[in-house]
């Protein structure tokens, strides 16, 4: 899991089938649909048609809480919270066909979650945020910083992506920390344009993820020299 995941969402002015549809058009990739206060039925059928809609892109479609409906539609994977269904036991549910990712807000978390066989870390949230409640303390470009660094010192190479209040500009600095990848949502969703903030978003993640490689790759070199 890295470059960009669009968290799909309703917000006034969209359903979360509309939020699909703009991520997919602006060129997003991988989906997770987040219907907090849906059934799980409401989930599912909307799921189905999300995976619908992703297909003819080659997107990814994950799923936020519900194992079950990640395996009746045949998702890519499923993201589980503090509060959601242990991850081992998604982890029998799901074996190894479908990808578990977990919550995190401190390095002992993303330990945690590595002990119980987490595929990726969603580490969050940047900054505050409206759109999760309940939101964990935020860690900031130095808490960032700070717990990339302890995953470094451990030999964790799980891939972390970084949630929760960020904008089109933060991208640079967050990615600059040695995370693999962004999760956003109303970045794109409160935009006037949200197509056109999408694509700007997409080309701001794979330009900086670029860039971080090369210096990663320059660094890593210049040790033998
Ligand atoms: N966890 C922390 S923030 C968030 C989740 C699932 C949703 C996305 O937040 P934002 O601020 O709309 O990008
Ligand atoms: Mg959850």
């Amino acid at each position: 899991m890295n470059g960009l995941l669009f968290i799909a969402h309703q917000t006034e002015r969209y359903s979360y089938l509309q939020s699909v549809e703009i991520a997919l058009a602006g060129g997003c990739r991988r989906i997770q649909l987040r219907m907090k206060e849906a059934t799980p039925r409401e989930v599912e059928a909307t799921a189905h048609i999300a995976k619908k809609l992703c297909e003819p892109f080659g997107a990814e479609l994950y799923i936020n809480d519900h194992v079950e409906v990640c395996k009746s539609v045949r998702a890519a994977g499923v993201h589980l919270g503090k509060a959601d269904m242990p991850l081992r036991e998604a982890r029998r549910i799901l074996c190894k066909d479908f990808i578990i990712g977990g919550t995190a807000n401190t390095f002992e978390d993303i330990l945690r979650l590595k002990s119980e066989g987490a595929d990726y870390i969603g580490l969050g949230p940047f900054r505050f945020t409206a759109t999760k409640k309940n939101l964990s303390p935020t860690i900031g470009l130095s808490g960032y910083r700070r717990i990339m660094e302890q995953c470094k010192e451990h030999g964790i190479k799980l891939p972390v992506l970084a949630i929760g209040g960020i904008a089109a500009s933060d991208i640079p600095d967050i990615l600059s920390t040695g995370v693999s990848g962004i999760a956003l949502s109303s970045a794109i969703l409160q935009a006037q344009n949200p197509v056109e903030e999408a694509k700007r978003i997409v080309a701001a993640v794979r330009k900086n993820r670029a860039a971080e490689k090369s210096i990663k790759n320059n660094t890593d070199s210049k040790q033998y020299e």
